[in-house]
């Protein structure tokens, strides 16, 4: 396994490297998981990782979020932006055609050379799903300027999603009631920015959004210093609000940025990360043997260039190490 090539080529943008990179991190068979976790050791620690902005995309089926991201990415391909999707379908309830008509909806973009989108199904899944998109991003952050994730959710997911982006975007359908779901779950302090989606659909999404006003009114302050989630009105079909929600998208990437709140949630995301994958897989023995989660804690703090994956491939040598001789 030649790293340090597919390395340079994913840094180029060759999108074969790209393909190669997303199979090896999705490859659960021991030897190459060791790689995949040295490859995206090493991406992290590229100035391409973090010059890469991460934007979660979320809402309830059907809401219109990758009608929405399918003209967000026509308009950030407008500006020479290279984009990365990955489209999470996180259950297995959902319709066999969801994927497919994904798909086929990003089409006339996702033939482009400089977009890129990769489909990802929960079901069949052995290691996380969370764990699996995180390392499908650090591998998309070499190569494009914008990296999209789309996952459907009410609830739990947003969390999930929450921690693997540096800015989220609710996409609100008009009338779903969303809104009271959301206030219940107690979540609407996530997002970034809200998007009131068929904002053609005139009354129903005017009354939607005045609702979603009410509630964020209610809502605590935003994670991120100084910024107040704006809520806008769009609409993917009529390509009308699309410019507002991508100017949105980079106000929130600058300030994220300015004010420290990108590098810690960041760090938050690899400490989910490390913590989550290793006790996947070794369980709390076997991280009692290295001193429990505390320990991944303080070896992600004084890390010195080593990122989350080359932490887990330490930390998992040293269990083992250790569970050998026990
Ligand atoms: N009227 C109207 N319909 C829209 C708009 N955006 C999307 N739709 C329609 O809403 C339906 C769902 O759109 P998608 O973009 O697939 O929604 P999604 O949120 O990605 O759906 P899932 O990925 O299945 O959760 C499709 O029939 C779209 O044509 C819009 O702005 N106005
Ligand atoms: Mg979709």
């Amino acid at each position: 396994m030649d790293i340090e090539s597919l390395l340079e080529r994913l840094l180029a943008g060759e999108r074969a490297a790209i393909s190669e990179a997303l199979n090896l991190v999705d490859d659960q068979r021991s030897e190459q998981r060791e790689w995949a976790l040295e490859l995206l050791d090493r991406l992290s620690a590229q100035e391409a990782a973090t010059r890469a902005h991460v934007v979660g995309l979320t809402g309830a089926p059907g809401a219109g979020k990758s009608s929405l991201l399918n003209a967000l990415v026509e308009s950030l391909r407008e500006a020479s932006s290279r984009v990365g999707i990955i489209a999470v379908d996180p259950s297995s309830q959902r319709s066999g055609g969801a994927l497919l008509g994904d798909r086929m909806r990003l089409s006339a973009s996702a033939r482009e050379a400089g977009v890129f989108l990769r489909s990802m199904a929960a079901r069949d899944r052995l290691g996380g799903l969370a764990d699996a998109t995180r390392a499908s991003t650090v591998v998309l952050c070499a190569s494009f300027d914008w990296v999209f994730i789309e996952t459907v959710g009410i609830g739990q997911s947003e969390c999930e999603v929450a921690q693997l982006v540096d800015s989220l975007v609710f996409v609100a359908q008009p009338g779903a009631g969303d809104t009271l779901q959301f206030m219940k779950a107690g979540i609407l302090e996530l997002p970034d920015i809200f998007v009131v989606n068929k904002a053609d659909t005139g009354a129903v999404a005017d009354r939607t959004r005045t609702e979603l006003g009410g509630a964020l009114q209610l809502a605590e302050a935003s994670a991120t210093p100084g910024w107040k989630p704006p809520l806008l009105s769009a609409s993917a079909r009529d390509r009308t609000g699309i410019e507002e929600v991508q100017t949105q998208i980079e106000a929130h990437a600058e300030a994220t940025r300015a004010s420290g709140d990108f590098a810690r949630r960041r760090k938050e995301g690899q400490l989910a990360f490390a913590t989550e994958s290793l006790l996947r897989r070794y369980g709390e023995w076997g991280l009692a043997q290295i001193g429990g989660t505390h320990e991944i804690g303080r070896r992600l703090e004084r890390a010195e260039g080593r990122s989350a994956f080359g932490i887990v491939l330490d930390l998992g040598r040293e269990i083992e190490a250790a569970l050998g001789q026990g």
